[in-house]
């Protein structure tokens, strides 16, 4: 059984549809509060909504709204969001401060995972998730040790390109993470297909990946299982090329001396205007395709328990 904690809200149609055990998507609003411009992230918030919807789920998508954590968003309220200013990227460490102070905020890949849990929601969907950072310091993202303890088929691209992808593999690996590439051998480079380093296993459907996650969960591991898929080939871009975007954006956050949870946004934000928008439109990309994915491999896992508030 499980029980939602005090302070969360849970929509009318994500509390149906987990007392039915149909399937539901969680999606995470730091891209649309810090990962996206605007108008775009408005867009892309409610497309993937749509996606997930389209192919036979029900999209909960995730955000502190003064101070409550809401699971499923109404229109009214993903419009407010996407609008609002200085809000806090809410990952596992601001559950506390935000609720405490009736802030609202985007949740991270972490955040989102720690939400999506406590409403028993077991797939997730996402653009890219969050890793080491690059220059051997110690930024590393709280998604990581997150993945690692929170069981939950996490749909990505990888993780974002702006990282270092080796180091990252080699905590989700630390971390007990399997990283599953949905029709790839390559562990993808979020904007790119291609990154040089191999996935743990390939499969062929989102079906399969789910039937993994389950034998995952059913053997005791309490912990993640990262899909990972290709940005669409329409979308994607050359890894060459956007190597040499990241590293102008990198020496300009070192030159501004951007850091914590802002370095991610600062650079995302860069690449897209280096690229002249190409790099948006890879992410859009992804972000819709990685909706869909997550809604069939959704289709494939039971809803674990009915939901009772305390
Ligand atoms: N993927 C995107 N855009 C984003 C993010 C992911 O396409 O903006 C967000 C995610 O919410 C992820 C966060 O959890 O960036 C990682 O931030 P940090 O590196 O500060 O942990
Ligand atoms: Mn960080």
């Amino acid at each position: 059984m499980n029980y939602l904690p005090p302070n969360y809200v849970i929509s009318p149609a994500v509390a149906r549809a987990r007392q039915l055990g149909l399937p539901v998507v969680a999606l995470e609003t730091a891209v649309l509060t810090h990962g996206l411009p605007r108008p775009e992230n408005l867009r892309a918030a409610r497309e993937m909504e749509s996606q997930v919807f389209q192919h036979g789920a029900t999209p909960a998508t995730i955000a502190l709204l003064a101070g409550k954590v809401h699971i499923g968003l109404t229109t009214e309220q993903l419009e407010q969001l996407s609008r609002m200013d200085g809000l806090r990227k809410i990952s596992r460490r601001d559950f506390g401060l935000a609720i405490a102070r009736g802030e609202s905020g985007g949740t991270t890949v972490s955040g989102t995972l720690v939400a999506a849990h406590q409403a028993g929601i077991r797939v997730f969907a996402t653009g890219g998730i969050g890793g080491v950072h690059r220059g051997g310091g110690m930024d590393v993202s709280a998604d990581l040790p997150e993945l690692g303890r929170t069981p939950v088929l996490v749909v990505c691209s990888g993780a974002k390109s702006i990282l270092d992808l080796p180091a990252t593999l080699e905590v989700l690996e630390t971390q007990g993470v399997p990283v599953i590439g949905l029709q790839t051998d390559e562990f993808p480079a979020f904007y790119s297909r291609e990154s040089g380093l191999q996935v743990n296993l390939r499969v062929e459907t989102p079906q399969e990946a789910a039937q993994i996650a389950l034998a995952h969960w059913q053997s005791g591991v309490e912990g993640a299982v990262l899909l990972v898929v290709p940005p669409p080939e329409e979308v994607a871009l050359p890894a060459r090329q956007v190597e040499s975007w990241i590293d102008h954006a990198l020496r300009e956050a070192g030159e501004k001396h951007i850091h914590g949870p802002a370095v991610t946004p600062f650079l995302l934000d860069r690449v897209a205007h280096l690229s002249g928008g190409a790099s948006l439109q890879a992410n859009l990309g992804l972000l819709f395709n990685n909706a869909r994915v997550a809604a069939e491999a959704a289709a494939a896992i039971p809803g674990p328990t009915r939901l009772r508030s305390v």
